[in-house]
């Protein structure tokens, strides 16, 4: 097990100087919310550190990683952005012995969502978001949704981030619409 130290050491080597404060911004954010909810701040701050750890990863390697781990081939058709989160899981696993199923679950669902989302998985996904460094205009209103309902703020987020989307007529990743129908949309 790394000490948080040698995790920041590690994770620093693998991103910009920009992104490593977005990451633990995203650490503040999360274990904030961890002590709030109830969750292990522990696995808060590593799940944290390590969500973006993939990133920066040439697309070359992510796209061969997606077919040699078996992750969805249906990601290859949505962009490169939407990438980063299940390498990264099967990266920090193997590059940094991360083994905590919840954990390494947080870092592959943390852009798009998925239907059951663990606490822990919630509080990556919402923290990416409402980090102190974000700035867009409906961020305070994102923050304070996860001051009262954690399930309320990944609603806010699964809608606000696919109306973003939407006006920039980018495609949709489908799992993404599943996130939307089960947290956002009324039965
Ligand atoms: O890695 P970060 O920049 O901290 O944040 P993120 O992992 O939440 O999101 C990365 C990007 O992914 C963000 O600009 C929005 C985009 N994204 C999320 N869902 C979808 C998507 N892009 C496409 N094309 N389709 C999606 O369904
Ligand atoms: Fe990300
Ligand atoms: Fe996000
Ligand atoms: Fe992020």
């Amino acid at each position: 097990n790394l000490s948080r130290k040698e995790l920041l050491e590690k994770v620093q080597t693998q991103m910009s100087s920009q992104r490593f404060k977005h990451v633990l911004g995203v650490e503040t954010a999360a274990v904030e919310l961890a002590q709030r909810y109830g969750v292990s701040t522990e696995a808060a701050s590593i799940a944290a550190l390590t969500h973006d750890y993939a990133k920066e990863r040439n697309h070359g390697e992510m796209h061969d990683l997606i077919i040699s781990a078996n992750l969805d081939l249906e990601l290859l058709q949505y962009g490169s952005e939407i990438w980063h989160g299940p390498v990264g899981a099967i990266l920090v696993k193997k590059e940094l012995g991360i083994q905590d199923a919840d954990i390494l679950n947080a870092i592959h669902y943390h852009t798009v969502g998925r239907p059951e989302m663990s606490l822990l998985e919630q509080i990556i996904y919402v923290a990416d978001y409402i980090e102190p460094g974000r700035v867009f205009p409906v961020v305070s209103e994102a923050r304070k949704a996860a001051e009262t309902s954690l399930a309320e703020a990944v609603a806010f987020e699964t809608e606000h981030t696919l109306l973003h989307l939407i006006g920039q007529k980018r495609k949709i990743y489908p799992k993404t619409i599943d996130t939307y129908n089960t947290w956002v949309a009324k039965p």
